[in-house]
């Protein structure tokens, strides 16, 4: 079948990435979506979950109502897709769980004082965790806390006995359901190992059976590795919006796109997952002796600029830039602007490798478990972490001289993120009562309709960033608040939808309203694919509140709120252990592109419409993000109407304690 090209403007929606797709096609550099192209027509058995190649027998491709109905071992098509939709989720689990391993680890090794340049930043956080393992944290030096809460929460993943702690968090309903569901993680490597046993050949064959260790295994993963990576990093790296740093308002505005590279400047992109390099390079940056060494070639400074979630992380707590998502890996090396593009894990293209070979840029890979061919390899070492940095940052000023011609968009848009569970309690009830009750209170009274988590990646196969923007702005113009972490965050922040001023036009009424009360914008950035789990956290937190107060109640369970999630241009395996985390733990969640398991009725029937039996969240897939807009804002109306309060209603009438704590501030 002959390959039919797409326009520009059908791979991308913002205009810098159209700039420099056009100037790659013009210098013949291939890129992301040539590639998509030369795959076409694509595998249809694989993207609907029907072939297996778990044996040697196979490779089988099972087509139900044929006589290849079985594979040659004799699993049915219910099999083979429960089995890939868990293995997908044991990858990406594992995916999460090694980043919040390796955070832990450094955690631990910094209360020890093993790596000098690491320090506790949040002695706040670590005291609030503390208790959570059942760390004595009374007249105890943070050190000591530190070494024995790094201690047991490194156990947490291979432990012989005993649940989860962040589990606790949930709301007692769901630890109730997951107890009776047999759904309760046991330690996190386990689960994983666990999913990879039973999806071996001629193992669980029960296709719901399957599926429930694919929810141990999420479980595991949103409130186990991912909340420890996102809680850790906290306390190592400070809170994103730190009330002391928030009150200037200023530390977290930034600017997102491809516009931010520099022409005079030396720019470095740091792009992957983990923050441990990059908060090192940030910190490395502004060292007067390297800004001196970059002057000395010539250039008038350092630009450190990041890509993908690393940017997320590296944004939420210093304002760094952000140089673009997911699809814009490469683009950032066609401006011809990058001197050093620093990766660590996951997300990260091998297609570098190539498009460096037109450029002087330097691609360094820098962890053990994550090489490329062709890219240089300098490991960091996180015991002289500074000077590591130092290092590299040495070798990208050296490299500004060999620049051969720059093409930088001038597209940038300015942003406000940093919103961690906390910053959002912070803006809404103030500092002396610091609650997610306003929250609450707004959405009883219809103001803010309910409130969608929107997050995920970036695919070719969908207009670069169009579904999600499409989908956030359908979503507030209805009064939806928004909460994003990962490309998607980037994406709208690129969109200007973090911009409070220019995204609030697009909000409707109500939300537009409290918006401007509070001072933050529709759209919320909470950070990286890890930090999905502060959406998990603040959702048991408004389940909290309204059985603290029976008047600020939004139910008893996440299930029963009005939210709901969407991951519309997903692509990696860790969204869909991510998508399963929320489902399981109540919450609609909608993905767009394709769905894994579409070509097993039963399983797909299961995700899509049973699961709200058994958990109270299900899955959904639909590409058009109008269509899933429309979705989650009757799924939102659909819970309302269960509290009984689908019609406005005036502002509940504040009690005692309420009016006390607004006096005191
Ligand atoms: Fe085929 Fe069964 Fe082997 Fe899968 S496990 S490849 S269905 S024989
Ligand atoms: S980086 S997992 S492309 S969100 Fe987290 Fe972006 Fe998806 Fe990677």
């Amino acid at each position: 079948m002959a390959k039919k090209e797409r326009t520009t403007q059908e791979k991308s929606r913002d205009n810098a990435s159209r700039q420099v797709i056009d100037a790659a096609k013009e210098a013949g550099i291939e890129l992301v979506w040539d590639r998509y192209e030369n795959q076409q027509p694509q595998c249809k058995f694989g993207s609907e979950g029907n072939c297996c190649r778990v044996c040697a027998m196979g490779p089988c491709r099972i087509i139900p109502g044929t006589k290849r109905d079985r594979g040659i071992c004799g699993a049915d098509v219910d099999t083979v897709v429960a089995r890939n939709f868990v293995r997908m989720i044991a990858a990406g689990t594992a995916a999460h769980s090694d980043h919040g391993r390796g955070v832990a680890q450094i955690f631990l090794e910094t209360a020890r004082g093993e790596v000098p340049g690491y320090e506790i930043k949040d002695v706040e956080k670590l005291k609030e965790l503390a208790p959570m393992y059942d760390v004595e944290v009374e007249g105890r030096e943070t050190k000591e806390i530190a070494i024995e809460l790094g201690e047991k929460v490194i156990k947490e993943f291979n432990q012989a006995e005993g649940g989860l702690k962040m589990l606790e968090r949930a709301p007692e309903k769901r630890k109730d359901l997951w107890k009776k569901l047999g759904a309760i993680p046991r330690n996190i490597d386990r689960e994983v190992v666990e999913a990879m046993h039973r999806t071996h050949i001629g193992v669980d064959q029960d296709y719901e059976n399957i599926l429930l260790q694919g929810t141990r295994t999420a479980l595991a993963d949103g409130w186990g590795g991912s909340m420890i990576a996102t809680e850790l990093q906290d306390i190592l790296f400070g809170t994103p919006g730190d009330p002391w740093r928030y009150a200037t308002r200023e530390a977290n505005r930034l600017k997102a796109n491809l516009g931010v590279l520099k022409e005079d400047k030396v720019n470095i992109i740091v792009h992957g997952h983990e923050p441990l390099l990059s908060e090192m390079i940030a910190v490395a940056s502004r060292d007067p002796e390297m800004i001196e060494l970059a002057k000395e070639m010539g250039a008038s400074g350092i630009n450190v600029a990041g890509m993908c979630c690393t940017a997320n992380e590296i944004l939420m707590r210093h304002g760094i830039p952000v140089a673009g998502n997911f699809l814009q890996q490469e683009l950032a090396i066609v401006t011809g602007s990058v001197e050093m593009m620093i990766v660590d894990v996951q997300c990260v293209m091998q297609a570098l490798s190539r498009v460096v070979h037109d450029f002087h840029t330097k691609l360094v890979t820098t962890s053990e478990k994550a090489m490329i061919r062709e890219a240089t390899h300098m490991p960091f070492d996180e015991e002289d972490a500074l000077n590591s940095a130092k290092n590299l940052i040495r070798k990208a000023i050296e490299n500004y001289p060999q620049r051969k011609g720059v093409n930088i968009p001038d597209d940038s848009e300015d942003a406000v993120a940093g919103f961690s569970h906390e910053y959002i309690k912070y803006m809404l009830g103030g500092s002396f009562r610091s609650s997610y009750w306003p929250l609450n209170s707004n959405i009883i009274d219809g103001r803010i309709r309910g409130v969608a988590g929107v997050v995920g990646c970036n695919n070719p196969a969908v207009t670069l960033d169009d579904a999600h923007v499409t989908l956030i702005e359908e979503l507030i113009a209805n009064d939806v608040l928004v909460v994003q972490t990962g490309c998607s965050a980037i994406a709208a922040a690129k969109a200007g939808l973090m911009e409070p001023e220019k995204a609030l036009k697009k909000a409707g009424p109500g939300l537009r309203a409290v918006c401007e009360a509070v001072g933050i914008p529709p759209v919320l950035h909470a950070g990286a694919c890890v930090d999905n789990s502060r959406i998990l956290i603040a959702l048991a937190e408004m389940v909290a509140v309204g059985q603290e107060n029976s008047r600020l109640s939004l139910g008893n369970d996440i299930s029963e709120l009005p939210v709901a999630g969407a991951a519309p241009e997903w692509m990696s395996e860790k969204a869909i252990a991510i998508g399963q985390y929320f489902v399981t733990s109540g919450v609609y969640t909608v993905f767009g592109v394709k769905f894994p398991t579409l070509s097993s009725e039963t399983v797909t029937d299961y995700l899509f419409n049973k699961y709200e039996d058994i958990y109270g969240g299900k899955w959904a897939f639909e590409p058009d993000p109008k269509k899933m807009a429309q979705m989650m804002i009757d799924h939102i109306d659909k819970k309302r109407k269960a509290l009984g309060i689908e019609k406005s209603r005036e502002r509940v009438l504040f009690d005692m304690d309420m009016r006390r704590g607004l006096e005191a501030e």
